[in-house]
């Protein structure tokens, strides 16, 4: 596997480290034995833990108001990809990469996946896009996509989503997320079962497509860029839309996509018991989609949906997958630092959850000891595992600590050289 940072850096890098790494490791080994738990289990089960990058996220993010480029830009799907294997080669948590048509659209699928196989990397579910219009594009999607009144413009949404899979199917991708901007502004401007309607219809046709080991993903969302009545605003549509469908389509999650103060935990231990729990999109918000750092503004929520999981995954084996994916906008810092510290945010929280002692759990809720529950959840939540996520890094060829070595090795100094950023005033929108 070629690396883009010189390995030999890392490992000078780690070298710093090691002895505080060790003396903290040891530390959280004894905590960990008194209380009955091997450190090395909760190592391995680090080790394993994978999350998607979204390549619309190597890249400077920005609002309906600016987007302020930082140094370095990635210029096209090739760059991005660079971006992405630097991310792995620090962390060792991010094998997987998904892509967004026709942002990331290449004449060489090819060589894009020897690139990516090259680095060790493979493509995740793709994203197609019918919430933008595309230059030339012959019918707009102002008035909806898969939705629209205008049979042509359903039409078009649907062949847009069936190129996206042949796209990804040459990518080796085996899904395709479906997140639509479909809604109205005001009351009456929607026939509101008539649209989800026509969504139905549209989606039965891009669903016929799909060849037989891909799933499609059904993203909700509450709201934007619809402002009264999103077609897919929630769990509840996604759901019953993917009854509807069959059984390779699933429900995506994305954290940013609720009403605040929204159970979205308990979202996912719903959709996980009937069956239809496809993927996440994990961020963190405090209003709205706000597509901010995971684990930075609300943790323990993040935590909760993990312990959803590991509960589901303790239910059903070795079985129970999930599609986990990074959907974040990266405004105000370097997207490769916030993209290595939020997967091992996400890292952190598949490992708390992991620590969690569900048979002493199970016991104090069917005692309805509900203080005693709710402080073996916490224990869990509270124990920093920092120590066992530095060392999976670094047992799997990564970086003790990823943002000081990526820091250290200068790249995105060189690719400020090497990107020479493009003239003019500052644009505006989520890429
Ligand atoms: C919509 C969304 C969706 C993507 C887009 C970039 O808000 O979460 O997943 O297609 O962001
Ligand atoms: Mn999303």
């Amino acid at each position: 596997m070629s690396t883009i940072i010189d390995q030999n850096l890392v490992a000078r890098h780690n070298g710093q480290l090691q002895a505080n790494l060790h003396a903290d490791y040891d530390a959280l080994a004894g905590v960990l034995s008194r209380r009955g738990v091997d450190i090395e289990t909760l190592t391995v089960h680090a080790q394993q833990f994978a999350v998607a990058l979204p390549s619309w996220g190597a890249g400077t993010g920005g609002t309906r108001f600016a987007r302020f480029p930082g140094k370095g830009e990635p210029r096209n799907v090739f760059e991005k990809l660079d971006d992405c294997a630097v991310i792995h080669q620090l962390t060792r948590a991010t094998p997987g990469i998904s892509l967004h048509f026709p942002w990331d659209r290449t004449d060489d699928p090819k060589a894009l996946r020897e690139q990516a196989e090259s680095h060790g990397l493979y493509f995740d579910a793709v994203n197609s896009n019918t919430f933008q219009d595309q230059q030339g594009q012959e019918h707009s999607y102002k008035y909806g996509s898969l939705t629209a009144q205008s049979a042509a413009t359903r039409a078009q949404a649907v062949q847009h989503n069936i190129d996206c899979i042949e796209l990804g199917r040459a990518l080796g991708s085996k899904a395709l997320t479906v997140w639509i901007g479909d809604g109205a502004n005001f009351p009456g401007q929607h026939n509101l079962r008539g649209s989800l309607e026509r969504y139905l219809d549209s989606m039965r046709s891009i669903y016929a497509a799909l060849p037989d080991d891909w799933q499609v993903f059904i993203e909700h969302k509450l709201f934007e860029p619809a402002f009264y009545a999103t077609t897919i605003a929630d769990w509840g549509t996604s759901f019953a839309c993917a009854q509807q469908l069959g059984p390779k389509a699933k429900c995506l999650v994305d954290l940013g996509h609720h009403a605040p103060n929204t159970n979205i935990e308990m979202i996912v231990a719903r959709l996980a018991q009937f069956g239809k729990l496809g993927g996440f999109h994990f961020n963190d918000s405090k209003y709205g989609d706000d597509d901010l750092d995971s684990g930075s503004i609300n943790p323990f929520q993040l935590f909760l949906v993990f312990n959803e999981l590991a509960d589901a995954a303790q239910r059903e084996g070795a079985s129970f997958k999930t599609a986990n994916m990074l959907d974040q906008s990266h405004n105000v810092t370097d997207p490769i630092e916030s993209l290595m510290s939020s997967a091992v945010e996400v890292q952190r929280a598949y490992v708390q959850a992991a620590l969690v002692d569900r048979a002493a759990l199970r016991g104090h809720q069917e005692a309805n000891d509900v203080l005693q529950a709710a402080q073996t959840l916490k224990q869990a939540f509270r124990t920093d595992v920092s120590p066992i996520l530095a060392m999976a890094r670094q047992r799997s060829g990564g970086a003790i600590d990823p943002v000081g070595a990526y820091r250290a090795a200068g790249y995105r100094e060189q690719a400020a050289v090497a990107r020479p950023a493009r003239a003019g005033a500052s644009s505006s929108g989520i890429v």
